[in-house]
């Protein structure tokens, strides 16, 4: 049974079937826990509805016994944590990336396919005890029953994380989102929860985990969500090529004011998130009106959590005219975003962590009374 997920009107949708939808820049600033209608939506297949009587979690593998869990065992057997982290898809910002250069057959996602929630579950390092890891288990991978036709061969959505990651405290096995029951679009009745990797990781409507020795042979491990070399040539990719994405890296965004937005002379309030993934923070963010001539730094606001974006904010005295406004993060490791969306362009388009810039109009205020009054008046 096919289910829409229930979004504010004005979501940014990139595909109806399956759903592929981001908040537009401003809803994304509106709260630093993005509110479930809001929050972004990536699905490679059909979203399924899942019965949570009959819904059982296996966990096989290189295990000392496999088990099987229903929810309410779930539930009941395993400490409830909750952590607030942000989900980034590794094709957030892509659409800076065509741009440059043309990615065919992606979506060409802006600032919001990123957002943050407060998740409660159980551990998954508390589940994998129960299981008893056996020796040589280097990788857990995720198992879902949604098919995603882009997969060659057609195939179930999985994936898998690093073994040393699966067993950190911050990874969960969620059933609540912001204080609600996961909704079905979300992953309900349990999706893993991997803050710090991309996205993708964070499987839905997960059923099986399996300890192994290698790293997941699904599609999504091993044909997409791969870094691939500039120069690829793309009709003969094959399985295993380039890099596995795991760790998001340094990224960041301007969200207020928009791009092509045009304001009135006085102090433009610039406002947006970054974004450090796995173990680094966010230390610092600069902007720039002047082409990088000179720069201001932002005021960071509180960070929810160690796994979660920062909002940050500034105000800046800009000429009238048409104006770019840049901003560029920094690191706990001293990192930088890089400057141009062509050092990080890739085939598949992923990761882009370039500058983000928008460009707005400031207008002298007589212009923007013109501008906004009917005519005579
Ligand atoms: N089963 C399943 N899990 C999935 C996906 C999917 O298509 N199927 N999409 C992944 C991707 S690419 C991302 S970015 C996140 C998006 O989570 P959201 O839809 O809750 O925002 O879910 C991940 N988990
Ligand atoms: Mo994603």
């Amino acid at each position: 049974m096919q289910s829409t997920p229930v979004k504010r009107p004005g979501m940014i949708v990139h595909e109806q079937e399956p759903y592929n939808a981001e908040p537009p820049r401003a809803a994304l600033a509106e709260h630093v826990i993005t509110p479930v209608e809001t929050f972004y939506g990536r699905n490679h297949g059909t979203i399924p509805r899942l019965d949570a009587t009959s819904w059982r979690l296996r966990i096989d593998g290189l295990v000392e016994q496999p088990v099987e869990l229903s929810l309410d065992e779930l539930q009941t057997r395993f400490a409830h944590h909750e952590v607030t982290a942000t989900l980034q898809c590794a094709g957030n910002r892509r659409a800076g990336l065509m741009a440059y250069r043309d990615i065919p057959g992606q979506h060409p996602w802006g600032a919001g396919a990123t957002s943050t929630a407060v998740w409660r579950g159980v551990r998954l390092a508390d589940v994998l005890t129960a299981a008893g890891l056996a020796p040589g288990a280097t990788d857990i991978a995720f198992e879902a029953p949604d098919i995603a036709p882009e997969a060659e061969p057609t195939q179930a959505y999985g994936g898998s994380i690093p073994t040393i990651k699966a067993t950190a405290p911050e990874v969960l096995l969620a059933w609540e989102m912001n204080g609600e029951p996961l909704s079905t679009a979300h992953g309900a009745p349990v999706r893993v929860v991997v803050p710090g990797f991309i996205g993708a990781r964070s499987v839905k409507w997960v059923e099986r985990i399996t300890a192994q020795d290698r790293p997941s042979q699904n599609f999504f491990q091993q044909g997409a969500y791969r870094l691939l070399p500039a120069d690829t040539d793309t009709e003969r990719i094959q399985a295993g090529d380039g890099v596995a994405l795991g760790p998001v890296a340094l990224n960041s965004e301007i969200l207020t004011p928009d791009d092509g937005e045009h304001l009135a002379a006085g102090p433009v309030v610039v406002t947006g998130y970054a974004f450090a993934g796995d173990d680094r923070e966010v230390v610092r963010v600069d902007v720039t009106a002047d082409g990088g001539a000179t720069w201001v730094q932002a005021d960071l606001e509180a960070q929810p959590s160690p796994w979660s974006w920062r909002f940050w904010h500034t105000s800046l005295h800009v000429p009238a005219g048409p104006v770019q406004i840049t901003a560029r993060a920094w690191d706990s490791t001293a990192a930088v975003q890089p400057e141009h969306p062509a050092t990080v362009w890739n085939p598949k388009g992923y990761i882009n962590n370039s500058w983000p810039t928008v460009t707005v109009t400031v207008v002298a205020d007589n212009d923007l009374r013109d501008a906004e009054s009917p005519e005579g008046s």
